[in-house]
Formats: structure tokens, C-alpha cells, sequence
């Protein structure tokens, strides 16, 4: 298998500055060797160019919808030529509105080659926001939404339908932080979403057995993994931390059973700031766990 590097050096879907160092910090942190290391090929498209951060108050409910919107259309237009090469496409944040255009290119690949596409969404928080609900305007907050079909207009509708992702199409996991009206959001549309109390209860082996029953040969995973999933002490290195996460241990289970299925087919690495990390530990922990994704385990070759 070849992946394909994309770099998308922004922050502009956030209100704490700094995720547009992620893709550097996981180059330094030895991402490519690692891949390389585990019988990969690997291509580092390089960094995506887009408009800078304009450091404005939210207008509409939504903060830098304009420069959003131009950087996920670099990011769909890279993505879409990674899977036309027949390459896994790895996003590498920039924060997580990214996913926007990241989704919405493989929901239209799933779609052109007949796959059926679900989404693992690994997260502190469900990013279901809306422009009329979201608290901060954020729309790192809002790509669930968007590729539910609800977000601001000029993000909804880009992987040719009116939503790139079917609400049963998306499982989210850590979940720990949901704002009030996006909790309601959550059961009008009827969202799974295993919460910490649930992987408290019942344990990360039988969450992901639940979550994995149904994926099958012509499945098509799409992997969106938000570094604040992690519990901070941890992975410092986030913008909007929240303690009370999977430890790295349960985190590992994870990426090692969706690697079991031989399924996924493209991933997202968001949100990590170098700017509040400490020695560049949360990019380290990500490539540890980018290549548990990719199969590596403690005795498989
Ligand atoms: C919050 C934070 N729910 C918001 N969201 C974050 O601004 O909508 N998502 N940080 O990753
Ligand atoms: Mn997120
Ligand atoms: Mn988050
Ligand atoms: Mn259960």
C-alpha cells in the first residue's frame, strides 16, 4: 500500500492558535520513517497552501467561514487525487474542520467505486455544532454537521449529495464534552456515540467489537482522530484538552482492532499544537498510534 502525506498547515477553524504546526511536527516526529519502517510506501505531497489566519470575531455564527472554506477545498482536491492514484490518503492537521473537505472527497469516492464508507470519529467532542448553536463559532466545532448536511451553507453538499455521511455512517468514540444544543442535536439525529462512561462500563475491546460488527470486505473506514480524544496527560499538545480520556493503553486496543479489519482506507491527524506541546510528545504519541492504525502490533513482523 502507498500512503499519501497531506499537509494542511492551518488554524483557521480554531480560536487557540497553533495546530498549523501539526503536519511539521509529524514529520519531525518521524512519521515517514515510521511508515517506511512497517513496509509502507510512502509519498509526502508537501504542505497545501491557503489563506492565513485573519484573527476576526465570528460573523453568522461562524469564525473564518471564507478562509474554512478555501482550505478545504485544497484539502478535497488532495484527498480525491490521492484516492484517484489508488493511494490511502493521511490527512495531517491543521485543525479539524479540515475533515470538511477530507470526508466529503471519499463519501464522493466510496460512492464512484461502490464502497460503503463509516466513519471513526475519535474525539473529546461530537463536533456537531451548527452556526445557529455553536457557543464559540468555531467551526472546528461544526464538520460533523457540515458532513451531516447542516452546517453553514457553502460547506454542505460537496461530495455531490446533500450529505456526505448518512447519521449511521458514523460511530464516535472518547466523547466527553458536548455542548447543550448539540446534545440535542445528537438525539434528533440519532448519533452512536460511545461516550467515556460507556468505554468506563464496558471496556475499549467491547466497545470496538460493537462498533466493528458490521464492516465487511467492501467496507471503506475513514479514520478522523483528534488528538484531544486522548486524556491530556497524555497528549498536552491539544487546544481544547479535556481530562477524563481513553489512557494510551485503550487508545492502542483501538487503533490495533480497526488495523484488524484490513479496512481503513484514508485517516485524518488533527489538532495537535506544537505550540502548547511539550518536546513535540503529542505529534510521537500520534505516530505511535498512526502505525498501530497500519498494522503494526508488539509481535506481528
Ligand atoms: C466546542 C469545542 N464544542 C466548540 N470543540 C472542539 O467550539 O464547538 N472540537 N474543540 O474538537
Ligand atoms: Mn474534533
Ligand atoms: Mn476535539
Ligand atoms: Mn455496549
Amino acid at each position: 500500500r502507498t500512503v499519501s502525506l497531506i499537509g494542511a498547515p492551518t488554524d483557521v477553524g480554531a480560536s487557540v492558535r497553533g495546530a498549523g504546526m501539526g503536519p511539521d511536527a509529524l514529520r519531525v516526529a518521524g512519521l515517514i520513517e515510521a511508515l517506511r519502517s512497517h513496509r509502507l510506501d510512502v509519498m509526502d505531497r508537501g504542505n497545501l497552501s491557503g489563506p492565513p489566519n485573519p484573527w476576526k470575531a465570528p460573523e453568522g455564527g461562524a469564525r473564518h467561514l471564507d478562509e474554512v472554506v478555501a482550505w478545504n477545498r485544497a484539502v478535497y482536491g488532495a484527498v480525491d487525487q490521492a484516492l484517484t492514484d489508488g493511494h490511502v490518503p493521511l490527512l495531517m492537521g491543521g485543525d479539524h474542520c479540515l475533515a470538511i473537505g477530507s470526508i466529503s472527497a471519499v463519501a464522493r469516492h466510496c460512492r464512484a467505486t461502490g464502497k460503503s464508507l463509516r466513519v471513526v470519529w475519535l474525539d473529546a467532542h461530537t463536533d456537531v455544532n451548527t452556526e445557529a448553536i455553536s457557543p464559540s463559532g468555531n467551526l472546528h466545532g461544526m464538520p460533523v454537521a457540515c458532513l451531516l448536511g447542516h452546517g453553514p451553507k457553502p460547506l454542505v453538499g460537496w461530495s455531490g449529495e446533500p450529505a456526505a455521511v448518512a447519521p449511521d455512517q458514523i460511530d464516535f468514540i472518547g466523547i466527553r464534552s458536548v455542548d447543550a444544543d448539540e446534545k440535542q442535536a445528537i438525539r434528533q439525529l440519532g448519533l452512536s456515540v460511545y461516550d467515556m462512561r460507556h468505554i468506563d462500563e464496558h471496556g475499549m475491546r467491547h466497545t470496538m467489537t460493537e462498533l466493528l460488527a458490521d464492516v465487511d470486505d467492501n467496507t471503506h473506514l475513514h479514520v478522523s482522530f483528534d488528538l484531544d480524544c486522548l486524556d491530556p496527560m497524555e497528549a498536552p499538545g491539544v487546544g481544547t484538552g479535556v481530562r477524563g480520556g481513553p489512557t494510551y493503553r485503550e487508545m492502542q486496543l483501538c487503533m490495533e482492532m480497526i488495523a484488524d479489519t484490513g479496512c481503513m482506507g484514508s485517516l485524518d491527524v488533527v489538532e495537535i499544537n506544537p505550540a502548547l506541546d511539550v518536546r513535540n510528545r503529542t505529534a510521537e504519541l500520534a505516530v505511535d498510534f498512526i502505525q498501530s492504525l497500519f498494522g503494526a502490533s508488539t509481535l506481528a513482523r
